[in-house]
């Protein structure tokens, strides 16, 4: 009995430690954005209630500009981690460089624009924004 505790407690020990760093790491991919009155208020400026494509493609712009953090003008996949993963990079990279300029990420926010507006009316609402797609959409934004 004294041999198992000496030998399994630290193992216990360690394995604990590993749980709560992958924990932590996954903590804020697994986030969810909350979509309520005061990211409705960021997002809609003009106060119609529903987010167009103007008021995303603002929002992209400020994001990107956060995003970028060494200000080259673009995104590389150490600035978009957490935000796109490698195969959405690769797709939204028509030129390849590896990187996505401001109209390579724009491109991308329109597309998920397009695929959360569930009537195609041009416009978002709350529950677009909340739905599976709206979040995809909210990570970009
Ligand atoms: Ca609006
Ligand atoms: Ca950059
Ligand atoms: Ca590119």
């Amino acid at each position: 009995m004294f041999f198992r505790l000496t030998t399994s407690g630290p193992m216990l020990a360690l394995g604990l430690v590993i749980g709560a760093g992958a924990l932590v790491l996954a903590q804020p991919a697994a986030a969810k954005i909350k979509v309520d009155a005061a990211l409705m208020q960021t997002l809609d400026p003009d106060k119609d209630g529903t987010v167009d494509l103007n008021e995303v493609r603002t929002a992209a712009a400020s994001e990107f500009r956060k995003l970028d953090k060494d200000n080259d003008g673009t995104l590389d996949a150490k600035e978009l981690k957490g935000v796109l993963k490698k195969g959405a990079i690769k797709n939204a990279d028509p030129d390849n460089d590896g990187t996505l300029d401001l109209n390579e990420y724009t491109a991308v926010v329109e597309k998920d624009f397009k695929a959360a507006d569930h009537n195609n009316d041009g416009k978002l609402t709350e529950a677009d924004l909340k739905s599976k797609k709206g979040r995809k959409l909210l990570k970009l934004i």
